[in-house]
C-alpha cells in the first residue's frame, strides 16, 4: 500500500470506524484471534498506555486501539473482537471481516495458542483468503513447553507461505520478533504467499467464472477470489457491507477517498 493509499485509508478509517490515525504515517494493524488466546496480552504489551477505547460504530462491541513505535516508524494496533471465524454469523465476526476487508490495515495479525493450534488455524486460514498481509502469532509458547507440545514454526511457515513467530505474551518472549514482521510486511520489504485453499471442482469452475465480473466491479478494492466464495455461500452481510463501506458518501476528503477505490 503506498503513500496515497495511505491517505485514503485515512479518510475511510476515520469516517467508517471512527479511528483516527494521530500521525500520517502511521500503519494500521489489526489483531485477530480466537477469544482467550492472549490477544489483549499482546496488545497491551506492545501499547502499554498508549490506547484508546470506545465502541465500533453503530456497534456495542468494544474497540480498543493504541499506538506503539518500532524502527521509528509509527503502528496503530486495532484488537478487534475474538472470534472463531470471519464468517459473520455473530456482530463479532461482522465486526472483524469488514475491518480486515474494508478497513484496509496494513497487516493483519492472526494470534493463536500454541497448546490448540488445530482449532485455531481454521480462522488463520480464513484471514489468509481475504488478505495477503498476514503475521501468525503463536503464543502460550510457555503453556505449550510445559504440557509437552513442541511446535514446529519453520514448518508452519513453511505449510502456510506467511510469517510465524512464537511468543509468550505474558512475559514479553518473542514480542520483538513480531514487531520486526509487522514492520516488514507493512512496509513491503516482505512478500509472503499464503496458500490457497483448493475446493472442490464445480466450486472452483464456479470461483473461475466470478472472479473476472467481480475484478471489473472492484478493481484492486475487495479480493475477488474471497468475494466469489462468500457469494456462493449466499452471504447477504458481505453485500450489506459492500453497499455500507463503499458506495455510501464519505464526507471527509472525498476526492482522495474516490481517487482510492478506483485506482
Ligand atoms: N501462560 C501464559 N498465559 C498467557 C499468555 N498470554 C496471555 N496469557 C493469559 O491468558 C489469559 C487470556 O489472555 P487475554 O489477553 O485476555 O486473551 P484474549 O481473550 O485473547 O484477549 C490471561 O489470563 C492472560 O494472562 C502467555 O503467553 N502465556
Ligand atoms: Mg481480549
Amino acid at each position: 500500500m503506498g503513500l496515497t493509499c495511505q491517505s485514503c485509508g485515512k479518510a475511510l478509517l476515520n469516517d467508517k470506524f471512527n479511528i483516527k490515525l494521530g500521525n500520517h504515517e502511521a500503519f494500521v494493524i489489526a489483531l485477530a484471534g480466537n477469544p482467550n488466546v492472549g490477544k489483549s496480552t499482546v496488545f497491551n504489551a506492545l501499547t502499554g498506555l498508549k490506547q484508546h477505547t470506545g465502541n465500533w460504530p453503530g456497534k456495542t462491541v468494544t474497540n480498543a486501539r493504541g499506538h506503539y513505535t518500532h524502527k521509528d516508524k509509527e503502528f496503530m494496533l486495532v484488537d478487534l473482537p475474538g472470534t472463531y471465524s470471519l464468517l459473520a454469523n455473530s456482530v463479532e465476526e461482522q465486526v472483524a471481516r469488514d475491518f480486515i476487508c474494508f478497513g484496509k490495515p496494513n497487516a493483519t495479525v492472526v494470534v493463536v495458542d500454541a497448546t490448540c493450534l488445530e482449532r485455531n488455524l481454521n480462522l488463520v486460514l480464513q484471514v489468509m483468503e481475504l488478505t495477503d498481509h498476514v503475521v501468525l502469532c503463536v503464543n502460550l509458547m510457555d503453556e505449550a513447553r510445559r504440557k509437552g507440545i513442541s511446535v514446529d514454526l519453520d514448518t508452519l511457515q513453511k505449510s502456510l507461505g506467511i510469517p510465524v513467530v512464537g511468543t509468550t505474551a505474558r512475559s514479553g518472549e518473542g514480542l520483538t520478533n513480531l514487531m520486526d514482521e509487522v514492520h516488514d510486511i507493512s512496509l513491503g520489504l516482505k512478500i509472503t504467499s499464503p496458500k490457497n485453499i483448493n475446493y472442490s471442482k464445480d466450486i472452483e469452475e464456479e470461483i473461475k467464472g466470478l472472479v473476472p465480473k467481480l475484478e471489473n466491479i472492484f478493481g484492486n478494492t475487495l479480493n475477488p477470489r474471497w468475494v466469489a466464495l462468500r457469494l456462493l455461500e449466499g452471504d447477504q452481510t458481505l453485500l450489506d457491507s459492500i453497499h455500507q463501506f463503499l458506495y455510501t458518501e464519505i464526507y471527509s476528503n472525498k476526492d482522495t477517498e474516490v481517487a482510492c477505490f478506483y485506482e
